[in-house]
């Protein structure tokens, strides 16, 4: 009895406490944050800081982006199970840190291109136009008229112009048009950087190599990135690579290798190594170590090539939206309150978005005949054997 009258008094005291210091916790607006430390290829490692400033506003954003992303997948790994996806999906849950901490750093010059896993690229991308990422995403995937490819798309071919050219479901096909997109940013010298993203599944192939080395005989501005995510479609990165050092792949190229589940050290990598080629030094090749918790599409369970356990055991000490929910605490930029606030947000933001989605209206049959190359197309008509 007296156990539990101390522990009900201990309890009210820390809430208490909780209660006193709440104010004081909301003041902190700036924090230093250690990052974690990255292996290098031919570039020099005193240019990497280990620690960064972070400010209040900065580290809100990113867990507000992450949590997004987590809250859409979650969403649309619904609307696939209730079979309103068309198509394959391809979900991010788990690799929030590498995006955002991308695209938290990309300048308005700037462009970028993946792979079919790009749901959250388009979704960010569609807030910084405050085009309603969510909700466009989702009328994507399920073919509707506000989709942001109007429906035609579906989850692997969508474009957010001016930044972010796809959505590619060619495996590897996505790096050539990245050092293309570079090219582009030298010919018309807008000062821009191509990021070009691509798989351990993928860094293998002759194409990838062959872009390493146009973009460095040319000095291109871009940032190469091999999101390692440790298996391809079934296959662990070990047993399809003779060498799992991606960064290295670039021979000529410097990398880096660094943690991809710490957002704060993602968003600071990608900040050396684009500002290291926007200063003319050519491309750069960063390689992010992470994970996927979903199977590689929807349609994989995701468990006959790894171990349950092992999901769970990445989902419960490496989770990047728990790692910077712990930064945030430690660092007092944030109270629980405010986290608390924002992940309400966001999932309810996600479910409406998800509702509007699915009453949206289809596309105009007209929309048929749009976005082609060949004009005669263009005029409602049926084709026949005969032309
Ligand atoms: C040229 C080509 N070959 C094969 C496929 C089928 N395929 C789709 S994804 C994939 C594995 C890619 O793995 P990785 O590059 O590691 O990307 P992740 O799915 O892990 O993000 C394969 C073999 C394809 N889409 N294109
Ligand atoms: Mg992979």
């Amino acid at each position: 009895m007296l156990g539990r009258c101390s522990k009900q008094f201990h309890s009210k005291f820390k809430d208490l406490v909780k209660y006193v210091l709440s104010p004081i916790r909301q003041y902190a607006a700036e924090a230093t944050v250690p990052i974690s430390l990255p292996e290098v290829h031919g570039f020099d490692a005193r240019k990497i800081p280990t620690e960064v400033k972070i400010t209040k506003a900065d580290a809100l954003e990113l867990y507000e982006n992450m949590v997004l992303i987590r809250r859409m997948e979650t969403e649309i790994a619904s609307l696939y199970k209730e079979k309103k996806v068309f198509g394959f999906c391809h979900l991010y849950a788990g690799t929030e840190a590498v995006g955002t901490g991308i695209v938290a750093n990309m300048k308005p010059a700037d462009n970028l291109i993946t792979s079919y896993r790009c749901h959250a690229f388009a979704m960010l991308f569609q807030n910084r136009l405050k085009k309603n990422g969510p909700y466009t995403v989702m009328s994507e995937l399920v073919g509707k008229a506000d989709g942001i490819s109007a429906g035609k798309g579906g989850s692997m071919h969508i474009y957010v112009p001016p930044y972010f050219y796809g959505g590619q479901g060619i495996v590897g096909g996505q790096v050539p048009l990245g050092i293309g997109l570079g090219f582009g940013h030298m010919y018309s010298d807008d000062g821009g950087v191509a990021f070009a993203l691509y798989g351990d599944g993928a860094s293998n192939q002759g194409q990838v190599y062959e872009s390493f080395n146009i973009a460095a005989l040319l000095k291109l501005p871009v940032v190469f990135v091999c999101e390692n995510n440790l298996y391809g479609m079934g296959t662990a990165a070990k047993r399809s690579s003779s060498s799992v050092e991606y960064y290295k792949a670039g021979r000529v190229i410097p990398g880096i290798k660094s943690d991809g589940m710490d957002v704060i050290t993602t968003r600071e990598i990608a900040k050396v190594a684009s500002e290291y080629s926007r200063a003319g030094n050519g491309p750069i090749l960063l390689q992010f170590e992470c994970y996927r918790y979903f199977g590689h599409s929807m349609s994989d369970p995701g468990t006959s090539y790894r171990t349950r356990e092992e999901v769970q055991e990445v989902r419960q000490s490496r989770d990047p939206l728990n790692q910077l929910k712990a930064t945030l605490a430690d660092t007092q930029l944030a109270t629980e309150d405010e986290i608390e606030e924002i992940n309400k947000n966001a999932k309810k933001l996600c479910a409406e978005a998800k509702k509007a989605a699915e009453a949206a209206p289809v596309p105009d049959v007209k929309e048929l005949y749009t976005d082609l190359y060949v004009k005669y197309l263009e005029e409602p008509r049926r084709r026949t054997c005969i032309g």
